[in-house]
Order: structure tokens, then sequence, then C-alpha cells
């Protein structure tokens, strides 16, 4: 990894060579706590605390004391990581102590008289980006690991912090770095009839690396699904069952049910972990006619939900229902619709069942999904577990892997998972295209050509912080936690 000479130098400007102190585990109650400080006075201010013999990588357990009242602290475990082995790529200490607020609070307290300052939020990640032990997008994704909600979003995560996603946006940029050579080719020999290198062969290069750029935006649906879930609404008509039926695929009781029609009014979500792809289960206000404008409110936020979903299960205690509950969604969603009969335990047996199939059969009106319908009783727990099997299927991702799981090809998969990476692919999208209109067309002259492909390799350097800024640093830290 790079160093980067502008960037460090900002950084001491604004007093990035202090040692700076933070809890790096969660406030509150728990048996330990680690506080990590990191800092070229890391080592000194550690001594000061009491621990003096430490050895690099090495735990020793000190009874830790405040440097100038000398009341004891602590009786603690101290690391040390001498840098540029460590994290930040600066002498780190570690310190292993007891759980709560008190300990931790003396401790960094006494850092703070020995000369640590405490540590703004994500400062610590900061550094390592800074001192080149991680790239932005490794540092994203040290976020993005942290804030995992599901086992998909953690291999996904895990892939960007292993550098998958810097090593294709890299790629990228080394290939417009080649084309601009190619190019520099023309430039430096116009009079040679054809020029050493033929158009053609400058043109289908750009034309390919913008394809390859294309394939990486097109990443971004799949990788917000994996980050926030496939959208699954549940909708139909009050009273359905609708917020029973979101409590039991859950297994927990989150959502109002009563045997009032109307009860839900606002839309309440919830993620399940689910593989291959999480499910953000939404429960809706039930559709109907209502002079009440709360609920008339509740029922629009259900449209707008209906509009955005993946998957919406119809909902209906009798088959008559679903099949009104299908026709109401139908024109709302370009979701698949999965017709789902509720409160099957009250259903009147196998009779009742075998009419819904025939309704099922003869609606064609549900052809185009080509879902069978689920029966599922909130009650009894009965056709839950094949009911989210149906969703699981509706969600995996077309393409088969080679051993023909469909979680592999999302976690082997690069993909773009930030805003910030969209914009900078776009960008760089942007001006190779123009460099191809431009150049292609003969409109423009190779110099000035060119200056599209370096706008296109400074956008694809920058989502690495191969040029980093301290603006494009202060974005991507802003929300980190402190100790992060
Ligand atoms: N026997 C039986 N009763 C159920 C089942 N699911 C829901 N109910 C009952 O049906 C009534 C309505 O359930 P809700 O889950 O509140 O229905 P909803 O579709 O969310 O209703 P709204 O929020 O008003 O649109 C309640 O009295 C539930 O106890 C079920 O699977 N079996
Ligand atoms: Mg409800």
């Amino acid at each position: 990894m790079t160093h980067m000479p502008s960037v460090r130098s900002a950084m001491i400007m604004a007093g990035g060579d202090e040692t700076i102190v933070a809890c790096a585990t969660a406030e509150g109650r728990g048996a330990l706590t680690m506080i990590r400080m990191t800092g070229a006075r890391a080592i000194e201010i550690a001594r000061a605390l009491g621990a003096s013999a430490l050895k690099p990588r090495v735990s020793t357990r000190v009874m830790l004391h405040h440097p100038t009242t000398g009341a004891h602290l602590d009786d603690a475990l101290v690391t040390a990581f001498m840098g540029p082995h460590s994290f930040t790529g600066e002498d780190v200490v570690e310190y292993s102590v007891h759980g709560g607020r008190v300990v931790s609070a003396l401790v960094i307290a006494a850092c703070v008289a020995a000369g640590a300052r405490p540590a703004l939020p994500g400062e610590f990640t900061r550094r390592a980006v800074i001192n080149g032990k991680l790239d932005l997008v490794q540092a994203e994704a040290v976020a993005d690991l942290i804030d995992a909600r599901t086992v998909a979003m953690q291999q996904q995560a895990l892939a960007q912090l292993d550098g998958g996603l810097s090593r294709r946006l890299l790629a990228l940029r080394d290939r417009v770095i080649h084309v601009e050579a190619l190019l520099a080719y023309d430039i430096d020999f116009p009079d040679e009839d054809d020029g050493p290198i033929a158009p053609a062969r400058i043109h289908a290069a750009a034309t390919a690396l913008l394809s390859s750029i294309d394939a990486l935006l097109a990443t971004a649906p799949r990788a917000a699904m994996l980050r926030d879930g496939a959208l699954v609404v549940i909708a139909g008509p009050p009273n359905a069952g609708k917020s029973s039926l979101f409590n039991a695929l859950l297994g927990e009781s989150r959502a109002l049910v009563t045997p009032i029609a109307g009860t839900t009014r606002d839309a309440i979500d919830a993620v399940m972990d689910r593989a291959p792809v999480p499910l953000r289960l939404v429960d809706t206000a039930g559709l109907r006619q209502t002079d009440d404008t709360l609920e008339q409110l509740g029922i629009e936020v259900s449209l707008r939900f209906l509009a955005q979903a993946q998957v919406v299960l119809a909902c209906g205690a009798t088959p008559d229902e679903v099949t009104r509950a299908i026709d109401a969604v139908r024109p709302r969603t370009g979701a698949v619709i999965v017709p789902v009969h509720t409160k099957c335990d009250l259903a009147s047996g196998a009779m009742e069942r075998d009419a819904a199939r025939d309704v099922a059969s003869n609606a064609p009106s549900n052809a185009a999904s080509n879902v069978a319908w689920c029966y599922a009783s909130a009650e009894t727990g009965e056709g839950l577990a094949h009911l989210l099997m149906v969703i699981d299927a509706q969600v995996a991702p077309a393409a088969p892997s080679h051993d023909g799981s469909p979680s592999a090809v999302l976690s082997e998969e690069v993909v773009v998972t930030r805003e910030r990476h969209q914009r900078g692919l776009r960008e760089a999208a942007e001006e190779i295209q123009q460099f191809i209109e431009g150049w292609g067309s003969g409109a423009l002259p190779a110099t000035v050509a060119a200056v599209h492909l370096h706008g296109a390799r400074d956008s694809l350097a920058g989502l690495v912080g191969a040029i980093g800024t301290e603006d494009v640093l202060d974005r991507v830290f802003r929300d980190f936690c402190i100790g992060k």
C-alpha cells in the first residue's frame, strides 16, 4: 500500500500526531472492556500508568495506577504493538480491563492525564488509512462488518476487507492507464500514416473498459439487497392476519395484533437473517376504503411499500379473500405475488384447501408470477417454514454457481456496496464515454481527449484512496463510532 505524503502532512497539521485513546468495546456492563491507544507517545503513556516492561505482542499483567495521584485503577492485561506492525501503523497499546463504566472511565482519564487525548469517531481506522495499512474501501468494510445484521452482510464486508473490491477498482484504473499509454503513442507519432497504434484498438480497449465498469455498477442493486434485505411486503384486507403472520415468521411479537379490523396503521419492518438473501419483512395497514385519516395514511404507506417490493404476500383468511388481495395488489406492484391463505387452522380441513387450490388453478390473474398458494397459521405454526422457503426461492439470484448453491454466487462476487462507490464509478464511466465520443468521432484531438481518461483514472483511484483528500476522509469516517 502506498504512503500518501500530502494526506499525512495535512493530518499532522490537524493534530493527527497526538496520541489518542478510546474504548474499543461497547459501553455498559460486561466482563471486560478493551481500551485502545495509538500514537507516538503510547508506550510512554502506558509506562506512566505502570506498564513499564511491555514486550511487543505479549500480554502483561499490570496493576494500573494514575500517573499523578498514584491511585489504583485496575488489575489489567496490557499489550503493545509497535508501529508499523499494528492496526494503525503507529505504536498501539491495548488495555484489557474489567468491564463496567467506572474502571474504563478511570483508565481513559489516567491516559489523558499522562498526555493522550480522547479519540474522535473513526480516528483509529482513519490513521490506519493514512499510514497505508488499509485503503478507503477496506476502511468502509470495517464499518460494514461491525454494522452487519446478517451473515450475508458479514461475508460481503469480510470479502471487501480482504481487498476484493479494491483490487477490482485498481485493475480498472490500470486499464485506463493502458488506454492512456496507447493514446500517448498516437500523440507522440502524429505524422505516421496510421500511427503505431490502430485507432480501432484504442477504441476497443476503451469500450471494453466501459462495459467492465458498467458490469461492476450493475452489482449495486444486489449489494443493496444483501445489506438491507429483499423487501417482502405482507399485504391484504384488514384483519386477514397479516400482523400475526409477521410476528410468527419473525418468531417474536413485534406488531400489534387485535381482532379489530384496521389495527395496523403504520408499516413495521424487521430483517430476517436468511440465506441466500436476508429478508426485510414489512407488515402493512390492511387495504380498504376508509374515511379514517390515520388509517388512510397507513394505506398510502402500504402502497408505497408495494411499489418497491420484491415479493408481496397477498394474504386472506378465505380463498375468496386471497383472490381479492391478489387483485388489489397486482396493479400496485411489479413484485412476485405469493398468495397466502392465512389462519389455515380455521379452514374447514381439506375441503376448503381443495377449493382454494381450484381457485388458484383457475386464477389466470396470478399466472404471471406462477407461484402456488401457500397456507399458513400464525396460531399453530403450520406452513410457516414452507412459506419462508418459497420466499427464499423467489429472491435467490438467478445465476447458479459452479457448485449449484445460490449463496456462493453472492459471497464470491465482488459488488459495490456504497453510494460513494457508485458515484465514483459513474464519474469514471462518463469520462470514458466522453473520451470515446469525442476522440472516436474526431471531434477532440487526442491531447484533449486524454484529459477525459485522466479524469476517469482519478475517479477510480480516489475511490480506493490512492489520491485521498481530507474531505473525502471526513465523509468516510463521519459515521464511524468512537474507538473504531
Ligand atoms: N385462529 C387464528 N387466528 C388468527 C391467525 N392469525 C391471526 N388471527 C387472529 O385474527 C385477528 C386479526 O389478526 P391481525 O394479525 O391483527 O390481522 P391484520 O391483518 O394485521 O389486521 P389489520 O392490522 O387490522 O389490517 C386477531 O384476532 C388474531 O388473533 C391464525 O393463524 N389463526
Ligand atoms: Mg395488522
